[in-house]
């Protein structure tokens, strides 16, 4: 049973972006969304009824429009990193390059709206936005209790893991050590396990279901392990099944102020997808059309976001922040951090947190955290760096000249807060990005199963078949 809203998202958008000259293209939107209020709390079940229509709607879209084109495919999208070419269906979210992330159709103020919070009018629960991802309908309270509870029950995690962690020098980076945790969780896939036994294609969804639920609950605590193994002389912190998934995954790190709790909820929320094109969310995707199961697949998707110009920022916006404050001081003047920004650029080096490979407008997930901020630590000395550099950053890039998006995206934020709370290691952050991203890539490849998704095979050239492609064009 679901049951249609009406709901007016909030403008909260438009009134930061007011400030830096920019207009909102949130502010007047209006939709329906998906309630649902049925009792039924077995996410598994809804999908066993959700994926024969979706089975026929793609089969109808493949027979009555498959001949239909979606653009033309230039010289520059096959030297540029395919920007701008629409070639892959990733059905959890869309991304608008004006009005950034929309899950399931719900931007991030709609979500924080409408998906159940631990407390009144607090963040949502990763739980509700997992379901949201996976079902296209916002849970009821009772939904996400139950999706909760279920992930808690999964979360056991086998000490082969933790030795294959140990195996690495605690100097590893992070995200080494979490990526090879992931590996070494793969020894219990189900889907594997079925595909030798020979599980039926028509059943594909089913073990990869069991994997990626069975990954969501594991990634917390192999990330948790990994930080107080680093950071904290490895004295790790059992898990509260009593918890919601990111107030546990919160007090596994070792941290329980209900505000980092918060933090945590929402920084998971508003990390988990951001559609199919990105390295991370892509990789994944194209490791799994080779029916590699979900670890295999998502280990993979975390090797992509350890890089530098994707997740990895988050923990160079940190480390660049610091150096700011250590040459110059916490008090800098904006004249003196625009020349800290120039001297960044003329060193050959990216400023960390700004641009984007599709978005152009700031990013509503740094918006969101700006908002958390502005409540919750108005005047930590780094926040407020950070919103010097929000009115410093974008005027330089866009005076560079070449730079297509000049404002900050999701990293230029998140290091700040999670510093003021006290998780201060840089070194981390991306494991965090790399633990609410397994909510989005997971779900992503529910659906790719069930739908039968095709191996991802593009065709390549070389440059001589592209000079010699050309010059025939030209001269027809
Ligand atoms: N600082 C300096 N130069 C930049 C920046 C920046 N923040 N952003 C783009 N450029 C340069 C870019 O390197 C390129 O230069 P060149 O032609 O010499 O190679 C030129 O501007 C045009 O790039 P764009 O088309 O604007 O951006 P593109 O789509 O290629 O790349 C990013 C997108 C995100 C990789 C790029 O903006 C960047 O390097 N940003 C800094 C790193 C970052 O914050 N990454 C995180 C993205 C979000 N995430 O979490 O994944
Ligand atoms: C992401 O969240 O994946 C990043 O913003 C990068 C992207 O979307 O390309």
């Amino acid at each position: 049973m679901i049951r249609m809203v009406f709901f007016r998202s909030v403008s909260a958008l438009s009134r930061l972006r007011s400030r830096v000259g920019q207009q909102s293209s949130l502010s007047n939107s209006v939709r329906w969304i998906q309630m649902q209020s049925s009792t039924e709390l077995d996410l598994k079940s809804q999908l066993q009824e959700l994926i024969p229509e979706q089975q026929d709607r793609l089969k109808k879209l493949k027979s009555e429009h498959g001949k239909v084109q979606l653009g033309n495919i230039t010289v520059d999208m096959v030297i540029g990193g395919m920007r701008g070419m629409t070639g892959l269906l990733w059905e959890t979210s869309l991304l608008d390059p004006e009005e950034g992330i929309r899950f399931r159709g719900l931007s991030i103020p709609e979500c924080q709206k409408v998906l159940p919070a631990a407390q009144s009018g607090g963040e949502p629960l990763p739980e509700g936005l997992l379901w949201l991802l996976l079902t296209g309908k916002v849970p009821s309270k009772e939904q996400v209790e139950a999706l909760s509870k279920d992930l808690a029950s999964r979360a056991a995690v086998p000490d082969y893991v933790y030795n294959a962690i140990d195996a690495l020098p605690s100097t590893a980076h992070p995200m080494t050590q979490f990526a090879s945790g992931v590996m070494a969780l793969q020894v219990q896939s189900e889907f594997q396990k079925a595909y030798e036994n020979g599980i039926h294609k028509t059943k594909f969804w089913e073990p990869t279901y069991e994997d990626c639920l069975n990954l969501i609950a594991r990634v917390p605590v192999v990330a948790a392990y990994v930080y107080r193994r680093m950071y904290k002389n490895g004295d790790s912190i059992p898990s509260d099944k009593s918890l919601d998934y990111g107030a546990n995954f919160s007090h596994m790190l070792g941290f329980d102020d209900d505000k980092m709790k918060e933090l945590m909820r929402l920084y998971i929320t508003i990390h988990s997808d951001h559609e199919g094109g990105n390295v991370s969310a892509h990789t994944g995707h194209l490791v799994g059309s080779a029916l590699s199961d979900p670890y295999l697949s998502f280990a993979a998707a975390l090797n992509g976001l350890a890089g530098p110009l994707h997740g990895l920022a988050n923990q160079e916006v940190l480390l660049w922040i610091k150096s700011v404050v250590e040459e110059c001081g916490e008090n800098i003047s904006k004249d003196q951090l625009k020349e800290y920004v120039w001297k960044t650029l003329n060193s050959g080096k990216v400023v960390p947190g700004y641009g984007h490979g599709v978005l152009r407008k700031t990013d509503p997930r740094y918006v969101c955290q700006r908002e958390f901020a502005l409540k919750h630590l108005p005047d930590d000395p780094l926040f407020q760096l950070v919103s010097k550099l929000y009115e410093v950053v974008p005027p330089v890039l866009t005076e560079l000249g070449k730079v297509k998006n000049p404002w900050p995206n999701v990293d230029a934020h998140s290091g700040v807060l999670l510093n003021h709370y006290g998780l201060t290691e840089a070194r981390y952050y991306t494991v965090l990005f790399g633990v609410s991203r397994s909510l989005g890539i997971c779900s992503q490849l529910i659906w790719d199963r069930a739908l039968g998704l095709a191996l991802e095979r593009p065709k390549s050239v070389t440059m001589d078949w592209l000079d010699a492609y050309c010059k025939k064009a030209s001269s027809a």
